[in-house]
């Protein structure tokens, strides 16, 4: 993938505002509640039995915070995100038997939740830059898969 100058600075300058904590809560509470079959993976998690339990929940929240965190891996090395991410390819692949198409799932949601919460700076060429890395990011993370 090449990126140029502009996107980089895209990328760089919306993640530069983003509250890991808080948007990766939202996102994987999202995630869970949008699609709730996704909530399989999670029986470990206790109550998911409503939004507002999900949203409660402090596993959600501590695990969407970790997943976001190790987004932002991609955000410090956009010129490398498939070597990034092997380890967890391998991880996501062959243990947790998460299937790929939810990597994508959880873009969109993503991309949802940074619009939402920065809604002046999520401009069409914004959203195109960040539309680019989370498709970049669900192929890396698919790509041990076999
Ligand atoms: Ni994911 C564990 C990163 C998407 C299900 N996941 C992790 C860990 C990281 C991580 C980091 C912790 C690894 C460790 O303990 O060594 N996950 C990411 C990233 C994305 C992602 C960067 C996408 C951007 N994971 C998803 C999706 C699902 C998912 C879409 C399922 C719908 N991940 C899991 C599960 C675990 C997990 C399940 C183990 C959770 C636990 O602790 O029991």
């Amino acid at each position: 993938v090449h990126w140029t100058a502009e996107e980089k600075q895209l990328i760089a300058s919306l993640w530069s505002k983003v509250n890991v904590e808080e948007c990766g809560a939202e996102a994987l509470a999202r995630l869970l509640i949008v699609y709730p079959w996704t909530q399989r993976f999670f029986a470990s998690f206790g109550n998911l039995s409503s939004p507002t339990a999900i949203i409660g929940n402090p596993k959600v929240r501590a695990h969407g915070k970790k997943v976001l965190t190790s987004f932002g891996e991609a955000v410090k090395n956009l010129d490398n995100i498939k070597a990034t991410y092997a380890k967890l390819s391998e991880l996501h692949c062959e243990k947790l038997h998460v299937d790929p198409e939810n990597f994508r799932l959880l873009g969109d949601i993503l991309i949802i939740v940074l619009a939402s919460h920065f809604a002046r700076d999520f401009t069409p060429a914004c959203q195109f830059a960040w539309q680019k890395l989370v498709s970049v990011v669900a192929h890396a993370l698919a790509r041990k898969y076999h």
